[in-house]
């Protein structure tokens, strides 16, 4: 494997970070550290506090990077701007999505995976690492957070065995999960109270919608990272399909995310108004006031509901 004779390794994730890409990230990056070889993780934006506890408290030594990998990066446009200089010079991708460009030198992929993590998992693996907690931290962090803790249809009998691996290396598995899945920022609270105040059904309560307003946001005190995953939200209602969550853009607008249950097609939805994304979760513009919106949501929507 090339990885294993590489020497001053630059770790790229991609932008808006999720816990997949800088978990696969920093597992990679204790795994290199651990034997030897100089190492450092770089991201375009800030990285979100959440995943505080496996960063390593040192700063990474500055060293002219003689091999690059990127992780959990499907495109190279997802690096952000400050890592576009290295778009054409990636010697190693690993990946797990399907839609892949096939950018890098070398691109390891599987696609069955949950997460990238997963991979990298095998890849520590393969290059004999032993895997201790810290490397294991990182990667149980991806897999856990790509799955929704082992709940989404990506999970399978594989993933629950790497999983095994990691929890046997020493990880704190209640401590990491309750960091990650049973915490919120006060932040976070405030803005699920007040965009839930905004909670209107239409289509015989088979639709949920909440708006969360520029107002709302500020006064929320929400961050960008306070806000992911609020979209799941109005599809928990019992009974609803089609779950729709409207932000306020600051230069007008609304980016709309929905999440459709079984049997509905969210991507078709959302193709209808110029957006796309999965089955059951997509997302797309719509422009116009709030009023205006919504009417341009329900006719697509209805699209889907009133067939079934
Ligand atoms: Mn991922």
């Amino acid at each position: 494997m090339l990885l294993a004779t590489a020497e001053d390794v630059l770790i790229l994730t991609h932008k808006s970070p999720d816990g997949d890409t800088l978990g696969s990230a920093y597992g990679l990056y204790y795994a290199l550290t651990a034997i030897g070889k100089r190492a450092r993780v770089a991201c375009s934006d800030p990285l979100p506090k959440k995943f505080d506890y496996f960063y390593p408290k040192a700063p990474f030594e500055d060293f002219e990077p003689r091999y690059i990998v990127a992780v959990d990066v499907a495109d190279p446009q997802l690096l952000g701007s400050a890592l576009q200089q290295y778009a054409g010079r990636i010697d190693l991708c690993i990946d797990h999505h399907i839609s892949n460009t096939g950018y890098a030198g070398q691109l390891l992929l599987d696609h069955h995976a949950a997460a990238t993590a997963e991979v990298v998992c095998e890849i520590v693996n393969a290059m004999g690492v032993t895997l201790t907690s810290q490397i294991a931290t990182a990667l149980y962090t991806g897999i856990a957070t790509d799955t929704g803790c082992f709940r989404y249809s990506n999970t399978s009998a594989k993933t629950h065995l790497i999983a095994s691996r990691l929890i046997e290396a020493g990880i704190d598995l209640p401590r990491i999960n309750q960091l990650l899945f049973e915490t919120k920022t006060r932040a976070r609270i405030a803005l699920e109270r007040l965009g839930m105040a905004t909670l209107e059904y239409s289509f015989g309560q088979r639709c949920a919608t909440i708006v969360l307003s520029q107002e709302i946001l500020t006064r929320s005190g929400a961050e960008d990272e306070d806000i992911d995953g609020i979209s799941s939200l109005p599809r928990q209602i019992e009974g609803v399909q089609v779950g729709v969550t409207m932000r306020e853009r600051s230069e007008g607008g609304y980016k709309v995310s929905l999440r459709a249950a079984e049997g509905v097609d969210a991507s078709a939805i959302c193709k209808l108004l110029g957006g796309g994304g999965h089955r059951a979760a997509a997302g797309c513009v719509v422009h116009g006031t709030e009023q205006e919106a919504k009417a341009q949501l329900a006719g697509a929507i209805a699209t889907q509901l009133e067939a079934l």
